[in-house]
């Protein structure tokens, strides 16, 4: 029996990076806070103030595969990332409003999209392929995992799709948004095993968070 299947323990997965930042606060609001320090320790696993509750701080992109195969019963995760990886079988209940930015396409300024065949790079590569294909637009994509803005500037691209707060990132490299796909926050997520199995446990959690949220 892994972890997560003890009917009586909770196991929630939270993105680390940027997104952990916003999560803890909103979590200690809630109720649950961890018993050490997550950002000075080297453990993936941490105990809570509450005896049944267990967090584990993973890669932004792991926690939908570890909230679908029920590894965890609960995770934390951008829309981005769960729009990519597809999130089938995993409930959203809630909008934890964090981390805030939008999923956008960006090219060079001043430069149109070229007629016909484009080439895009990104780490989205589904959400692409679904957009592109919307938009009537053949797109050959590029996979990259990170510095996306740096694509169309070596012309290995002649489009980006990536997360889009300020803009700040993309006018200091000399590009421009161009269309919007969507409008990106943090939500928090459930497996469907365990909202059955556990749904004692997680309902309580998911209205404390939802007065954190809206406090
Ligand atoms: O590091 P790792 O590869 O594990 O993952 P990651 O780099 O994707 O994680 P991290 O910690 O950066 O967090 C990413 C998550 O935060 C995303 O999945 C979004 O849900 C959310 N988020 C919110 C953002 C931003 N805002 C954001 N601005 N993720 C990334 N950015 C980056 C963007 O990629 C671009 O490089 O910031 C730059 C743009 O910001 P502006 O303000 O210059 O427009
Ligand atoms: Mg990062």
């Amino acid at each position: 029996m892994s972890q997560s299947q003890e009917p009586q323990q909770l196991i929630i997965a939270l993105s680390k990076g940027r997104i952990l930042d916003e999560t803890l606060p909103l979590f200690e609001q809630a109720g649950i806070y961890p018993l050490e320090d997550v950002r000075k320790s080297r453990k993936l696993i941490f105990d809570t103030n509450l005896d049944h509750v267990k967090l584990i701080i993973i890669r932004a992109t792991d926690v939908p595969t570890y909230v679908e195969l029920g590894a965890a019963d609960m995770g934390v995760s951008g829309k981005d990332v769960l729009m990519e990886h597809g999130a089938k079988g995993i409930y959203e209940p809630l909008d934890l409003n964090i981390a805030r930015c939008r999923l956008m396409t960006a090219g060079m300024k001043g430069q149109k999209r070229p007629e016909g065949r484009i080439r895009v790079a990104t780490k989205f590569i589904n959400v692409a392929k679904r957009y592109y294909a919307e938009q009537g637009v053949q797109a050959d994509l590029i996979k990259l995992y990170g510095g996306m803005e740096l694509a169309p500037i070596m012309d290995l691209a002649d489009e980006i799709v990536d997360i889009v707060d300020t803009g700040n990132t993309l006018k200091a490299n000399g590009l421009e948004a161009r269309e919007d796909i969507a409008p990106i926050s943090t939500r928090l997520v459930v497996s469907q095993g365990a909202m059955k199995m556990k749904h004692q446990l997680i309902q309580p959690i998911i209205e404390q968070l939802r007065s954190a949220v809206n406090g």
